[in-house]
């Protein structure tokens, strides 16, 4: 059986102020093709479908329209989890129905946990589909009081799943979880506050292959079955590096898995670009792809007027500058108390010589006393 592996869709994100849906309906364009070439029996969506719990309304169009692509146009059975980020109830809408139509939703908790049963020419295989769940509410549906956290809430699942569990039969898990050790970002939201988030790769034995979402890069956890698709796309600067991909795995008689990556390619890349702003604007000329959404980290020692704007002319999508060489000395300039002490002239002084790089001349200083004295006068006339 071949199924497709892929997670943290993140419908409605806004990076940096800037809504990403065209960019998702891009990539989703792009996931459905894939998904049409590689003809799998199953395309699993392993939690995080949307960015939040009350996602914007052309978030849920997207979703309807690729869900109803995959599902009616292309023919593959879908099998989606909540994430943290999805609200249970709201995903869970028509889910009984919709089983009907072979989308399997699976947004709250269910106490029978069954699973969804598909077929290849080597007989059934099952699909457990967990969404994400609060310790307490796994305690609540499932029951087990020793649940204190999220790695003896999925344990307890799990137990309870495998009890069941024909043990000549092949399986899948598809969770939401952090496992032990994995490489994190800046966009994956902390699963709980204060207490313990990580569960162990060992509470997995027994699956043939476990379908995990939540981090964001694509890597396995402990062995290779176990593994993240990640993201469909970089939803931090500090995802720059990540190659982003869908999971396709072919699982033979047996249940053992071969795992291929295939790459996504999006609209707009998310970079990070580092040098003097000059360096910059001179490079940006022979780049091909000003459209990226761009972080810039600045070297110039010397305050630079309209940094932003400038950078806005090649690279529109300049979402956010970083200035690691300026801050410290600024910093000390523009210390408030500093303010209060200073005349007008010694903060113009300093606030040019900060643009400028250079100290003012005698005639400039002249020039700015006289227009003080001007702006005076007029004050005192007008009173
Ligand atoms: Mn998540």
């Amino acid at each position: 059986m071949r199924f497709v592996h892929t997670a943290d869709w993140h419908l409605g994100r806004i990076f940096h102020g800037v809504h990403l849906t065209e960019d998702q309906a891009y990539v989703l364009d792009e996931l459905t093709e894939i998904v049409r070439d590689a003809r799998p029996d199953v395309v699993i969506v392993a939690g995080d479908i949307y960015d939040r719990a009350v996602p914007p309304q052309d978030a849920v169009s997207l979703l309807d329209d690729v869900l109803s692509r995959l599902v009616a146009k292309v023919g593959v059975p879908v099998v989606l989890i909540a994430g943290n980020h999805d609200s249970p109830e709201r995903l869970s809408f028509g889910a009984r129905l919709l089983a009907n139509s072979n989308l399997h939703v699976f947004g709250s908790l269910l106490p029978e946990c069954c699973p969804v049963v598909i077929e290849d020419d080597f007989g059934p295989v099952n699909i457990y589909a967990i969404p994400f769940a609060e310790p307490p509410v796994v305690r609540e549906k499932i029951g087990g009081d020793d649940i204190r956290d999220h790695d003896s809430a999925l344990r307890q699942i799990l137990q309870h799943i495998t009890a069941r569990q024909p043990a000549d039969r092949r399986s899948i898990l598809v969770a939401h979880a952090a496992v032990v050790g994995g490489k994190t970002s800046d966009s994956e939201r902390p699963l709980s506050i204060g207490g313990s988030e990580t569960v162990e790769p060992a509470i997995f034995e027994g699956f043939d292959y476990v379908a995990l979402g939540h981090l964001h890069q694509p890597q396995f956890s402990g062995e290779d079955h176990i593994q993240y698709s990640g993201s469909i796309l970089k939803y931090s600067f500090s995802e720059a590096s990540h190659e982003k991909s869908v999971t396709i795995v072919e699982m033979d008689a047996t249940g053992k898995c071969a795992i291929e990556r295939i790459a996504l390619s999006p609209r707009r890349d998310v970079r990070r670009i580092e040098g003097t702003l000059e360096d910059i604007l001179e490079k940006a000329r022979s780049d091909e792809n000003q459209d990226d959404y761009i972080m810039v980290t600045l070297l110039d020692r010397q305050p630079v007027l309209n940094a932003m704007g400038r950078l806005r002319e090649v690279y529109p999508n300049t979402l956010h500058i970083e200035r690691p060489l300026v801050a410290a000395s600024t910093m000390h300039a523009q210390a408030p108390a500093d303010h209060l002490r200073l005349s007008e002239a010694e903060m113009f002084s300093s606030f040019f010589s900060q643009v400028t790089g250079e100290e003012m001349t005698e005639p400039e200083a002249r020039a700015f006393a006289d227009i003080i004295e001007a702006l005076r006068r007029r004050e005192r006339e007008a009173t």
